[in-house]
């Protein structure tokens, strides 16, 4: 069993998150010397039994006052900068990053790439392509931490989160839950395998094969009825879903809103919260009909739609579709970017 006191650093950031930990530590340690030093020294020089002069000095201080204030600030400021700006990168991954779903319950993680393959509490990914996991729970509160990546995220229900990373070296990593979410919380563990591209490709295409989630979206888009309000031949005006995904959309009462994943959940399970500008609120809410896996699909087809694509489904859509496997590689993939 792997236990490193000091996990491998096999993500993008890792070393930079080890280099802020050891510099606040060697930080904390200069300043418990500086303090806790002349603090035995002079408990040492000024006990009762020695002689020393005791005289109260009346010395002008301010010089040593303003070192001992301006000094540690600095520092302080100078960590935050640097902690600040790998939290920054770490916050937002790149636009080509490739989308991993995680759905967390209790007591297993069940993942989804975005060619359809799934997995429970196994997480293979290529070595270095940016891959983004966008997450959510079926239940409780649960935190998907990666130790060698040097990640970690809540995953909430009713909510996405999501975090992003460039695995770096291939290998067996730990994977764990780190919110305590019930009695088989310490059971709720796994696997981060780094595979090389080849050997990811060919993991891709082994063994059990589900749909590519953005097909299964267009499948459920139809069966449950969405189409007939908001594509081909509508016989309730409702706003078109082609090039939404990322656009701004005006709501009503002069606000507006990014359509990003949480908004497309928003809006299947609580149409009413966020009414586009100029329509009436007559969409039904889906809440207690779609499971997290439907939705994940549903917002996976609504993004397949790019400006451009067929509405509601009729032609073959712009999700890739039988996409080859190659073509999930961002780097060097010659797919069709955005
Ligand atoms: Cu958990």
């Amino acid at each position: 069993m792997l236990f490193p006191i000091w996990p491998d650093e096999a993500a993008s950031g890792a070393q930079e998150v080890d280099q802020i930990v050891i510099g606040l530590v060697l930080m904390s340690l200069f300043f418990i010397i500086v303090v806790a030093g002349p603090i035995l020294y002079f408990g040492f020089k000024y006990r009762r039994s020695r002689p020393a002069n005791r005289v109260i000095s009346h010395h002008n201080t301010w010089a040593i006052e303003i070192t001992w204030t301006l000094v540690p600030l600095i520092i302080a400021v100078c960590f935050f900068v640097v902690a600040a700006s790998v939290y920054f990168r770490q916050r937002h991954p790149p636009a080509d990053a490739m989308e991993i779903h995680v759905i967390g319950k209790q007591w297993m993680w069940k993942i989804q790439h975005p060619q359809g393959k799934r997995e429970i509490n196994e997480l293979h990914v290529p070595v270095g392509v940016p891959i983004k996991l966008l997450m959510t729970s079926q239940d409780v509160i649960h935190s998907f931490y990666i130790p060698a990546f040097r990640i970690k995220q809540d995953v909430l229900p009713g909510r996405y989160t999501s975090m992003w990373f460039v695995p770096q070296k291939t290998g067996e990593y730990h994977l764990f839950c780190t919110q305590y979410c019930g009695e088989g919380h310490a059971r709720m563990t796994g696997k981060a395998i780094v595979l090389s591209k080849a050997d990811y490709q060919k993991w891709l295409t082994s063994g059990e094969q589900s749909e590519n989630p953005a097909k299964a979206g267009a499948e459920l888009f139809r069966q449950y009825g969405c189409s007939g309000c908001h594509a081909g031949s509508r016989v309730v005006r409702a706003p078109s879903l082609v090039g939404l995904y990322g656009s701004v959309v005006p709501l009503e009462g002069n606000k507006t809103t990014i359509a990003d994943d949480q908004y497309l959940r928003d809006s299947i399970l609580l149409p009413n919260s966020q009414v586009v500008a100029g329509y009436e609120p007559v969409m039904p809410s889906y809440q207690g009909k779609l499971s997290e896996d439907a939705l994940f699909s549903l917002i996976a087809y609504l993004k397949s739609l790019g400006p451009g694509a067929e509405e509601g489904g009729t032609q073959p859509l712009k999700y890739s579709n039988d996409m080859g496997a190659a073509q999930l590689l961002p780097s060097g993939s010659k797919g069709s970017a955005k």
